[in-house]
């Protein structure tokens, strides 16, 4: 089975690095929100099938159940969505705060939600409403300025006899991948391209079994009919202008490059009527902030239903995401990621030319303590209330040389979910590179932060900052990180894995540090709790004690001495060896 694509390995060649008024992805990068839309025949069933409630996501039910084409195809007949309001979906994004729009051309089960001459299994000529919702779309796009882009599920098809995954009703050893991307690929793509003016990017997805010369002749196909389209991460073989982390994956510390969270309000992309595991609004702010700060866009779904109505939960969290972000937006969109490598326990941080924004994601002490930034201060006041100056002061640590910002918050009003104070430095935030320790006294590792050695290991860090490829005991992972405050530690190991894919555990795993040794199993001892703890659980593994006598720099060795072989279910997508977040010394 084809694996790494998806999990974004190698989504991306090149990094491409901020531009001009001329750079393609300017707009996108700006824009740092958007909707996804999940929308087609899956919405008539909503996750029931024959009296069953099926597990799982609802776009996959056909998948799932392994229904024939022929029992599938007669969906078509009961879609008739008379609630559909394209201007009210588009005016929803816009009372967001989001600025592109990413609906489901052609999913998984290969029906088009538009007019197409390519294939007959579409809205408009399979369907009693005859209607084509993406020409609704594209104006209400036009007259409300919200840039307007497609799904296009290039590989999986489970419609089409050629496309990948229906083994069901197509023999796999007759399939031909490029008869299924010359008789409904390329034929659709242009039709998505030339039909409803500019579109901004086409989402890609589920790259398993196209090869690296398709995915290069589709990003060529769509480059020559719209130079300025930009193609998702997930068109596979590094060959997107953005890279995609797997869905609903908040990775640990700051991305390098262009990223895009996508995320689900509940659990399921297209709609579903038993799911009503509605995310938090708080949290979903949280998310975004989150999201910026590590230098990603954040896509948000909704799945509207058979009667084409978005389900009021969706609409009302939404909404309250964009009143925070009429408030606060300026510390948003247009940003700059954090300027630090790392994430803090108090919240997030993003940047706008010389000012820092402190995103507080809960009430915080008076005293204030920033540890690592280098620039020079001039200036501090909530971004709600810019007359309210705050007073700092700025000073070195004389043990580890790290620079320390003091600031005094008197005064400030938290407003949940996030409070935003501003920074004005004298230049762009540089900092220390490394980890530093928490003023709580707490010290987080990131894997991302890590040397890695020997010269020859094959350990490396992947893009989305966790190991990849550690299966030899000679592999190490090495910090050197600022104490501030010794004393004694309990020590974890992090690891995390897709909620619905194994957990590699079981591993013995040696750190040393400060003259000691700790050697434990990698077992299950707690869950980390975080945003996205349903997704990726990040678990902890107790190392023991360690000792650390002075304030300064401590080196710290992670190994593993003892690699078990690899689970014997099989991942689909990501890799079977240990996902090591971060090393955390917490005080004792
Ligand atoms: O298989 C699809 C899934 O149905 C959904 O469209 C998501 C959205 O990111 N993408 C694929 C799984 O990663």
């Amino acid at each position: 089975m084809p694996r790494g694509d998806l999990s974004t390995l190698r989504q991306v060649r090149r990094l491409p690095h901020a531009g001009s008024a001329r750079d393609p992805l300017r707009w996108w990068r700006d824009a740092r929100f958007g909707l996804f839309i999940h929308w087609g025949l899956y919405a008539i069933p909503a996750g029931v099938w024959r009296g069953e409630r099926v597990p799982g996501i609802g776009e996959w039910l056909m998948f799932s159940k392994k229904i024939p084409v022929a029992d599938y195809e007669r969906l078509a007949a009961r879609f008739h969505p008379r609630h559909f309001d394209a201007a009210a979906i588009v005016r929803l994004a816009k009372d967001a705060g989001q600025r592109y729009l990413v609906i489901t051309a052609k999913h998984h089960e290969g029906f088009a939600m538009y007019r197409s001459a390519a294939s007959p299994y579409n809205v408009v000529a399979a369907t009693p409403w005859h209607h084509d919702p993406l020409a609704d779309l594209a104006r209400e796009c036009r007259r409300q300025g919200v840039k307007l882009c497609f799904y296009y599920s290039q590989d999986l098809d489970w419609h089409h006899p050629d496309g990948a995954w229906n083994t069901w009703d197509y023999a796999a050893a007759r399939k031909n991948s490029g008869r299924y991307l010359r008789d409904k690929v390329y034929p659709q793509l242009r039709e998505l391209l030339t039909q409803y003016g500019p579109v901004g990017l086409i989402w890609f997805d589920t790259p398993i079994t196209i090869s690296l010369a398709q995915a290069a002749a589709i990003r060529r196909f769509v480059k020559k009919i719209q130079p300025r389209c930009l193609v998702s991460g997930r068109i596979g073989h590094g060959l997107g202008d953005y890279g995609i982390p797997r869905d609903n994956q908040m990775p640990p510390g700051r991305l390098r490059g262009d990223w895009e969270i996508c995320a689900t309000l509940n659990h399921t992309w297209g709609f579903k009527r038993h799911d009503h595991a509605w995310k938090p609004a708080a949290q979903l702010i949280r998310t975004l902030v989150e999201a910026a700060s590590k230098n990603s866009n954040y896509l948000l779904n909704i799945g509207p239903d058979a009667d084409g109505r978005v389900p009021a939960a969706s609409a009302a969290r939404l909404r309250v995401i964009g009143r925070w972000l009429r408030a606060n937006g300026e510390s948003v969109y247009g940003t700059a990621p954090s300027p630090f490598a790392h994430d803090f326990p108090w919240g997030r941080m993003t940047t706008k030319g010389r000012v820092l924004y402190l995103h507080f994601f809960q009430k915080t002490p008076r005293r204030f303590e920033l540890r690592g930034l280098q620039t020079r201060v001039t200036g501090a006041a909530p971004l709600l209330a810019p007359r309210q100056k705050f007073t700092f002061a700025q000073s070195e640590d004389a043990a580890t040389g790290t620079p320390v910002l003091q600031l005094d918050l008197a005064g400030l009003r938290f407003r949940a979910p996030v409070t935003v104070v501003a920074l004005q430095l004298a230049a762009a935030p540089a900092v220390t590179a490394g980890p530093i320790q928490e003023p709580d006294g707490a010290l987080t590792l990131l894997a991302s932060e890590a040397r890695v050695g020997p010269a020859r290991a094959k350990l490396r860090i992947s893009p989305l900052g966790l190991t990849t490829g550690w299966k030899r005991p000679a592999d190490w992972l090495e910090w050197r990180a600022a104490v501030f405050t010794p004393g004694r530690f309990t020590v974890e190991v992090v690891t995390t894995h897709q909620h619905l894919e194994p957990w590699s555990g079981g591993h013995t795993a040696r750190i040393e540090a400060a003259g000691q040794t700790l050697r434990h199993k990698l077992t299950r001892d707690a869950e980390i709790p975080y945003t996205q703890a349903a997704y990726f659980p990040r678990i902890a593994s107790r190392m023991g004690r360690l000792r650390v006598d002075r304030a300064g720099k401590l080196t710290l060795r992670l190994r593993l001495d003892r690699i078990l072989p690899p689970p014997k279910e099989r991942p689909l997508w990501d890799d079977l060896t240990p996902l090591v977040v971060a090393v955390r010394l917490l005080p004792a």
